[in-house]
């Protein structure tokens, strides 16, 4: 993978607006969706699911939430890390480099690698609700449990469900206000995501018709060609690299 024009053009921008998926976390041990091991085609036998969407389909997370907290419960159980690459764009933000970092993903390892600037697309595990009465929770109120692979009750006896985003649910509100004003940008830079997924990666694709954009990502996208500079490679390898080329150890 060439990465000197990426160097190069990153090196010549101040305000980049980045743009994550699931592909900046694999290397912590978190799956991806689609990829080769991705989760997909992994968590319908393992969870004994109708299908891989299941695990974060809101009606049949109201049906059976059994399933979603397993899964939970496993990825508590990897202990994953913030990689290289999260700890990169925390740097690159506070050298100013960064005004904000846009992600799909909901396992908070850029808060934790040190970014402040963060839209969280697909909602959070830091709060939730109940199904039933609505009653908002604090995580260290329902961690617990969740570390267990269990499913986390309300005292009214329903289902808490953390404020992660499933399918049939709306986006966060900041999502939208972040899509009727985006930020000034002089480049986009997407990281690991396929784009398949909308309406978050209907915002990526937004965002670059308005700067210079460039995708860093193991597989070929279907956006590609709408994509000024695409770079098909490992993201711990661009992170290595950026790091020697900016001279700074992560
Ligand atoms: P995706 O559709 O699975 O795409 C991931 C992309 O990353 C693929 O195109 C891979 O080629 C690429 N990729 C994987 N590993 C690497 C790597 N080490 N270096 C470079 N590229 C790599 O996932 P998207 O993020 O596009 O889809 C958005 C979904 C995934 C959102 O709803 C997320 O909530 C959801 N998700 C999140 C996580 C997480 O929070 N870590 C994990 C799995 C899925």
């Amino acid at each position: 993978m060439d990465l000197n024009r990426a160097t190069e053009i990153i090196k010549n921008s101040d305000r980049i607006t980045v743009f994550t998926g699931a592909g900046i976390s694999t290397a912590s041990g978190i799956p991806d969706f689609r990829g080769e091991n991705g989760l997909y085609r992994t968590v319908q036998k393992t969870y004994n699911l109708p299908s891989g969407e299941t695990l974060f389909d809101i009606d049949y997370f109201d049906w059976d939430p059994r399933p979603f907290y397993r899964f939970t419960g496993d990825m508590y159980g990897l202990d994953p890390q913030p990689t290289r690459c999260h700890r990169l764009l925390a740097r690159w933000e506070e050298e100013g480099r960064i005004n904000l970092v846009i992600t799909q993903n909901i396992d908070g390892l850029h808060q934790k690698g040190g970014t402040k600037h963060l839209l969280e697309c697909h909602g959070t595990y830091d709060r939730g609700h109940c199904r039933a009465c609505g009653c908002e929770y604090g995580l260290d109120e329902y961690e617990a449990t969740m570390i267990r692979g269990e499913v986390p009750h309300c005292s009214c006896g329903g289902v808490i469900k953390p404020d992660v985003v499933f399918f049939g649910e709306n986006l966060p509100d900041e999502f939208y206000r972040l899509w009727e004003n985006p930020p000034e940008s002089d480049l986009i830079l997407i990281l690991g995501t396929s784009l398949n997924v909308h309406p978050a990666s209907d915002l990526a694709l937004k965002l670059i018709n308005r700067a210079p954009s460039l995708i860093v990502n193991r597989d070929a996208t279907d956006f590609d060609r709408f994509i000024d500079t695409v770079i098909h490679g490992e993201l711990e390898e661009f992170a290595r690299t950026m790091e020697e080329s900016f001279r700074f150890t992560l």
